[in-house]
């Protein structure tokens, strides 16, 4: 590369010059002139944290034609192409230098050549357009969470979309030292329709080369394959906190209110499109994050902060009845992006909105009517099941105040949940952190969803549902999982959930709001509140405890039917799971700690002996005598 400074010197307007050099890190001076060499833009900007900068992406997003305005004030819109609708699996590499290996699990190729590969598909991508250069942290600002990250990119709506998901951070830029590591990330569009959607999407390419903290992504839109500070950072991060002693999760993180007016602050890790979210957002509790958390050790508290400050949220299924608050927010003045959704009259619509929805208007499709089909002859949806909507938290009403707390907060339980149709019981307690870390966590078994590009409902194991992002050995993951916890007095509790059981006809065994008491019941558990019944695999609620519960966050009464129909031990299903989870970990996670084999054949082995006893079906009335 020439001289680093005169290229900027050169290639950047004075103000944008003195706003990048007010940054003296040599490796984002270098980062950024590498960027400017390869994808050779017309125009750089260097956004700060002003009002006025902000502003002006806000402005760009539309005028360039990659947003447009809704009805509602603040309101709008973007799709993505049809082939970009998910994060892409096939199209995410991990760039590995010929003197290392990575888990065979992880999609990888040789660095060299990636890079070749990704540099060559991003050249002059950006001939003709703004750069765009963002500054954000990951965490509070300013503070030992942070994670400070620097996106250069030529879509204004990426640049959009992160403003409201993340701090700005340009005035601890100008703080930092010159010789400090940051998480750098180039995206750009790569070739645009008139619509401003992708073209080259069979030359999507998103491509980790970790040993440089740097992320290309290139001829794709969809906000998780764009969006460095979303997935990309959560693979570089996973790697910073297993060198550094601390935990990057895809977790929720919230406030559950309990008697007396107490706050418990629970994390929660699920699959996309699992129901984190909503478990993240029950009504009357406070949301601090929906989907990554960074854990760290304290004087000697386990606290917990969110790595992100809004929400990149599925829209489906999002109800008045159901989801009063973010429903408030997609009806009302202020700023709100939608993605994918269907557009009729300046109006947005979605799948699973519970009201009346028009028969045509424009999809990511295109002009969209009722019946059109796609290429394969497949009837098109009248929206994306993987439809989004951007808000910041502070925009909801039960933000909770402790988002920008530099120390975090205190966490007192960590749960695992995916979509489990047969084998586990809607709610149970670990009966301690290694227990649960390897029973509901390194044992996640969940069916494939609409999130991510592929075939849905295909059963796969994915370990702390972050799999997708493990860019360290998944032995090694696991350990520090279970190791995390040394010299921290009270642990948190672990409970593995599942939302999906399904009975023998295939209906679901609950209700979704049903949630919101299983999180109640753990709140109280972590108090010592009310006691639980000890089964094979793990601790459950006792019927007389979830009565109440019913009663006070429903207003319902809660009967044994339900109870049994939900509770009850299948021992077939779970001996199968476990079989599977152990011949998953002896095929894909070499080395995984000795505690996993242990924890899961102590199982196999309470369940064979409880078999013996009740049968291959065990009510839960059965253990509770
Ligand atoms: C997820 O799919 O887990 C998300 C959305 O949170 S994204 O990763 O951005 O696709
Ligand atoms: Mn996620």
């Amino acid at each position: 590369m020439t001289n680093v400074n005169e290229l900027l010197k050169e290639k950047l307007t004075a103000e944008n010059y003195d706003r990048l050099m007010a940054v003296d890190n040599t490796r984002i001076h270098e980062f950024v002139a590498d960027a400017i060499e390869l994808t050779g833009p017309e125009t750089v900007f260097v956004c700060t944290d002003s009002e006025e900068d902000v502003k002006r992406v806000r402005k760009m997003a539309v005028e360039s034609g990659e947003e447009r305005p809704l009805e509602t004030p603040g309101h709008t819109y973007h799709f993505d192409g049809p082939s970009d609708q998910g994060r892409d699996r096939q199209a995410t590499k991990y760039l590995v230098p010929e003197t290392e290996t990575l888990s065979k699990a992880l999609n990888q190729m040789e660095r060299k050549e990636g890079l070749a590969e990704v540099r060559g598909l991003l050249k002059d991508s950006m001939k003709g357009r703004a750069m765009i250069l963002r500054f954000l942290s990951l965490g509070p600002a300013g503070s030992v969470f942070s994670v400070p990250c620097v996106q250069a990119t030529d879509s204004w709506y990426v640049a959009h979309n992160e403003d409201l998901l993340y701090r700005t951070a340009y005035e601890q830029f100008c703080k930092i030292e010159k010789d400090k590591n940051v998480f750098c990330f180039l995206h750009s569009a790569g070739e645009l329709s008139e619509d401003m959607i992708s073209v080259d999407v069979k030359n999507k390419r998103i491509y980790m080369d970790y040993t440089r903290d740097t992320v290309y992504s290139v001829n794709t839109q969809y906000g998780g394959n764009t969006m460095g500070l979303k997935k990309l950072a959560l693979r570089l991060t996973i790697r910073q906190a297993d060198a550094e002693g601390w935990l990057a999760e895809h977790m929720f993180i919230s406030g559950v209110y309990g008697p007396g007016g107490r706050k418990t602050y629970l994390a929660g890790a699920f699959p996309s499109a699992c129901g984190k979210t909503s478990t993240a957002m029950l009504p009357g509790e406070t949301i601090l994050g929906d989907d990554i958390a960074y854990f760290r050790k304290i004087n000697g508290e386990f606290r917990a902060v969110n790595a992100e400050a809004g929400i990149f949220g599925i829209i489906q299924n999002v109800k008045e009845k159901d989801d009063p608050m973010i429903w408030d927010i997609l009806h009302n003045p202020g700023e709100v992006i939608f993605g994918n959704i269907l557009v009729k009259d300046k109006k947005p619509y979605w799948l699973g909105m519970g009201e009346e929805t028009p028969d045509d208007g424009v999809n990511f499709s295109g002009q969209w009517h009722k019946g059109k089909k796609d290429a394969n002859e497949k009837e098109i949806p009248l929206a994306h099941k993987n439809a989004r909507y951007t808000v910041t938290l502070t925009a909801l009403a039960n933000c909770d105040p402790e988002l920008e707390n530099p120390v975090g907060v205190p966490l007192s339980g960590v749960m695992y949940g995916g979509r489990d149709p047969k084998a586990s019981v809607p709610v149970q307690q670990a009966f301690d952190w290694a227990h649960g870390i390897v029973s509901y966590g390194a044992s996640l078994e969940t069916e494939t969803t609409f999130a991510i590009i592929g075939e849905e409902g295909v059963m796969e194991i994915n370990l702390m549902s972050i799999q997708d992002f493990l860019a360290i050995p998944l032995a090694r993951y696991i350990r520090n999982n279970i190791d995390f916890v040394q010299g921290i007095d009270r642990p948190p509790l672990v409970f593995g959930v599942n939302y999906f059981l399904r009975d023998k006809e295939g209906k679901f065994t609950n209700d979704v709001p049903d949630k919101h008491v299983w999180v109640k019941w753990m709140e109280l558990r972590i108090h010592g509140d009310v006691g639980a019944i000890t089964c094979p695999t793990g601790q459950i609620p006792r019927y007389e405890d979830l009565v109440p519960l019913f009663k006070e966050v429903f207003d319902k009464e809660y009967t044994k039917e339900d109870y049994v129909k939900q509770f009850t031990i299948r021992v077939p299903e779970n001996l199968a799971k476990i079989e599977r989870v152990e011949k998953y970990h002896r095929e894909n996670v070499p080395g995984s700690p000795q505690e996993v084999y242990d924890t899961l054949e102590a199982t196999q082995k309470r369940l064979n002996e409880a078999r013996e006893k009740y049968g291959d079906y065990i009510s839960p009335f059965d253990l509770a005598e």
